[in-house]
């Protein structure tokens, strides 16, 4: 110890010491004062799964089978394979196409009512292996899943209840194919983001050479119970998609158009107060929801680029135009649901040239309407922060960050904020955002911009959720205010912004 050196060595250590506990406290201290509890969830809450659904937000159906071949919406089940034939099929057209369009998913009809598979299902010969597309060796679901993969798409799957070919539909040995077929698509080609199961099923159909009429209990036959449960554990991050989920519902009609309110949360009614299910529900409450609903199972609108939902050449003038794309894109995922938007594969098996430069337009429109945030500009204040704690600062609705929200106190409900300009801004376009893991919480907002020494309100609505856009007339102005008008708790909203589209 008497040694200068050593004794040096050791008081330069403890000085250190001293420093680094210091800084430990007071970054303690500091954390404790900020730390304020997140506000308790409120109502039904997304699952993991869900949560993801909802970042997808648009992506495309693609219905292609024996009738694109046919010219029919509806196949009987007596189609020959060896009409399947799309001679110049490719994939990376159709997911590029899709891409290019802002998909983020392709979910592919991979059997529709008619009963054709467009994998080589050990279960059936009805399929691909006795087509002479590419001599019987074609495999759709493998070509489209993997381009896919390719293109950073993910995959979904269509598989029809309802099977027009099969001899045995009507009886559970149905139910066993149909679950085997289930378990074939889902692990075989990788990932699967969506499983989608239609409401349309049981009637007239070719069954084998039956040719007959097969009415099914839609509220019993399928037992969905035990087949939702082999997707949960073979594909544990699937949302499952029909008119009662449980993960997704279909919005209630094939217009894709929510209803301007609209609800994530649902309690799914059966007819005549029979057991919910895809084909037997009371789906005309799916196009608003139930506001405070036992489950969050957010709606998905569902429409098709042309009048039908396969190809037909007499409809290549009937392409819906760019701005009416928009137009959807606004009243579904503007709605806080998501839009998914049929390409029907033509005969060559190709994107028609008509749809690519309608979707092309579409892109570029969106892209122009979202490509500056205004509201990144401003100064934001509130009129409540929850604990006045940093973490919930207001200025989180304009951070470009999903998982960072302005709150208040839990006594306070009705609630606003102000987004200040330096310069006024000339905006055209508002987009809101609710941080859905702790619930739909909001029930009413005004949007409100400052003209003249007064308030005026240019925008009013009910549910939020996922996404709210609201596009109107152009508004000029300096302050621009959003007041929550009507919540049963605090809110949550993680983001806040203003564009301007421009004609
Ligand atoms: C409906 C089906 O009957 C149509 O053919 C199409 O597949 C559409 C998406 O769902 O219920
Ligand atoms: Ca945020």
């Amino acid at each position: 110890m008497n040694n200068p050196k050593v004794r040096r060595r050791y008081l330069t250590i403890t000085g250190n010491e001293n420093v680094l506990l210091y800084l430990i406290l007071l970054s303690f201290l500091i954390s404790c004062q900020s730390k304020v509890e997140p506000p308790l969830p409120y109502g039904a809450i997304p699952s993991e799964r869900q949560l993801k659904w909802h970042e997808m937000e648009f992506y495309g159906f693609l219905h292609f089978t024996v009738n694109t071949f046919t010219n029919k919406e509806w196949g009987y089940g007596d189609e020959d394979p060896i009409i399947f034939n799309p001679i110049d099929f490719d994939a990376d057209q159709i997911v590029s196409t899709a891409r290019d369009a802002g998909m983020k998913g392709l979910i592919l009809t991979c059997k529709h009512h008619d009963g054709f598979c467009l994998w080589p299902s050990k279960y059936t010969e009805h399929s691909v292996k006795n087509s002479p597309w590419k001599d019987g060796k074609g495999d759709v679901v493998r070509e489209i899943s993997d381009a896919c993969k390719e293109y950073g798409l993910k995959f979904g799957v269509y598989l029809s209840p309802w099977d027009r070919n099969h001899k045995d539909y009507g009886t559970p040995e149905y139910i066993e194919y149909y679950r085997n077929q289930m378990k074939e698509l889902l692990t075989e080609y990788g990932p699967v983001y969506e499983v989608w199961f239609d409401g349309a099923n049981g009637g007239t159909g070719y069954y084998g050479g039956a040719k007959e009429e097969r009415k099914i209990d839609r509220s019993t036959y399928y037992d969905w119970d035990s087949t939702w449960k082999i997707v949960r554990k073979l594909q544990p991050d699937a949302c499952m998609f029909s008119d009662v989920g449980p993960d997704v519902r279909w919005i209630g009609n094939e217009r894709g158009i929510a209803n301007d309110t609209c609800w994530a949360t649902l309690t799914p009614e059966g007819i005549d107060g029979r057991k919910p299910g895809p084909g037997s529900s009371n789906y005309r409450k799916n196009t608003k929801g139930i506001r405070n609903g036992k489950y969050w199972i957010p709606g998905e609108c569902d429409v098709s680029i042309r009048p039908g939902w396969f190809y037909h050449k007499s409809q290549d003038s009937m392409v819906r135009s760019p701005e009416n794309l928009v137009d959807l894109y606004f009243k579904s995922i503007g709605r806080g649901a998501n839009f998914l938007l049929n390409l029907p594969p033509d005969k060559r098996g190709l994107i028609h040239e008509n749809d690519v430069k309608s979707l092309k337009e579409f892109k570029k429109t969106i892209d122009r309407i979202f490509a500056k945030d205004l509201a990144a500009e401003a100064k934001v204040l509130a009129s409540n922060v929850r604990g006045e704690s940093r973490e919930y600062d207001p200025l989180n609705v304009i951070d470009g960050n999903g998982n960072t929200f302005w709150s208040c106190d839990d006594s306070v409900t009705k609630s606003h904020i102000i987004l200040e300009f330096d310069k006024p801004v000339t905006f055209n376009v508002v987009s809101l955002r609710e941080y859905l893991p702790l619930g739909q919480r909001i029930y009413g907002w005004a949007l409100d911009s400052w003209h003249n020494g007064e308030w005026n309100t240019f925008a009013q609505g009910a549910s939020i959720g996922n996404r709210r856009l609201w596009r109107g007339d152009i508004q000029i102005t300096d302050k621009v205010r959003f007041r929550i008008t009507d919540a049963p708790v605090c809110p949550a909203v993680s983001e806040f912004g203003l564009y301007l589209n421009e004609k």
